[in-house]
C-alpha cells in the first residue's frame, strides 16, 4: 500500500494518507442483520441489509492487508440498562423491547449472541470493537481518544444502517474534523429510499459531511 492513495469519490476524488485512515465498520451486528434481533423486533424487513456484507468484507481484507487502524462498532446497553434511556427503551411498539429476552438472548445488550457482530466481518483480536449505547460512535465512548492517539485524521466508514448509525457517526467524525469518506455499497438500511438518500445528504453541497464513494474504488487506491 502506497502511503497515500487517491479515491474515486463525490463529489469529488479524495487523496488519503493511509496511515491516517482507519476503517470503521458500523454496527454489523446479529441484532440488525438477522431475525428476531433488534432490527426485526422494530418491524424492519432484516433481509434488506445483507448487500452491505460482500463490499464491507473486501475492504475489511483490505484494510488488514494493508495494516490500516480497523474499528468496528457495536450498538448496545449494559444488563442492567444503565446506560438505555428510558426513553429509548419505551420507544414504538416493538415486538420485544431493549432487555427482553430474544432467540438470540436479550435485545440490544453487551455480551449476548445478538449484540455481537456478524460471523463474515468477526474482528480479530488485534481489532478495536468499540461499544456505544447510541447511533454516533463518538458519544458516551472513546472513540475519539483513541483515533487521536493513534494520529488518525480520516476515517472510512461503513456499515448499518445508513441513515441512522452511519449518517450519525459521520456528521459527529465531520464536526470532529475528519474527512469521513463513505463506502456507499458497504452500507445499507431497511428502507432503500432512505439509503439512498443518505449518501446524497452526505455528499451533497461540495460534501458538507464528506464523501461518498464505493468498495471497488477503495480497492483500487489502496492496491
Ligand atoms: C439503528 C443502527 N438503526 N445501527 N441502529 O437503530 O443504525
Amino acid at each position: 500500500t502506497n502511503s497515500i492513495g487517491t479515491i474515486a469519490a463525490e463529489p469529488e476524488p479524495v487523496s488519503l494518507e493511509w496511515g491516517r485512515t482507519a476503517l470503521v465498520i458500523i454496527d454489523m451486528q446479529r441484532d440488525f442483520m438477522e431475525p428476531g434481533g433488534f432490527g426485526e423486533t422494530l418491524g424492519n424487513d432484516v433481509s434488506q441489509l445483507a448487500r452491505a456484507v460482500k463490499p464491507i468484507a473486501a475492504a475489511l481484507a483490505a484494510a488488514r492487508a494493508g495494516g490500516m487502524l480497523v474499528i468496528h462498532t457495536r450498538e448496545g446497553h449494559l444488563p442492567d440498562l444503565s446506560d438505555a434511556p428510558p426513553a429509548k427503551v419505551a420507544r414504538g411498539a416493538p415486538s420485544l423491547r431493549i432487555g427482553d429476552p430474544g432467540p438470540m438472548g436479550r435485545i440490544l445488550i453487551r455480551g449476548e449472541a445478538g449484540h455481537d457482530i456478524i460471523p463474515e466481518l468477526y474482528p480479530l483480536d488485534n481489532e478495536i470493537v468499540i461499544d456505544k449505547p447510541g447511533k454516533g460512535a463518538f458519544y458516551a465512548t472513546e472513540l475519539g481518544r483513541i483515533l487521536q492517539n493513534y494520529g488518525i485524521e480520516n476515517l472510512l466508514v461503513c456499515g448499518v444502517t445508513t441513515e441512522v448509525c452511519v449518517n450519525t457517526t459521520v456528521r459527529e467524525g465531520n464536526d470532529r474534523g475528519y474527512r469521513c469518506v463513505v463506502i456507499g455499497d458497504g452500507c445499507a438500511s431497511y428502507f432503500p429510499e432512505f439509503h439512498e438518500m443518505g449518501l446524497k445528504m452526505i455528499k451533497a453541497q461540495g460534501g458538507i459531511f464528506g464523501w461518498v464513494t464505493n468498495s471497488a474504488a477503495v480497492l483500487e487506491a489502496m492496491e
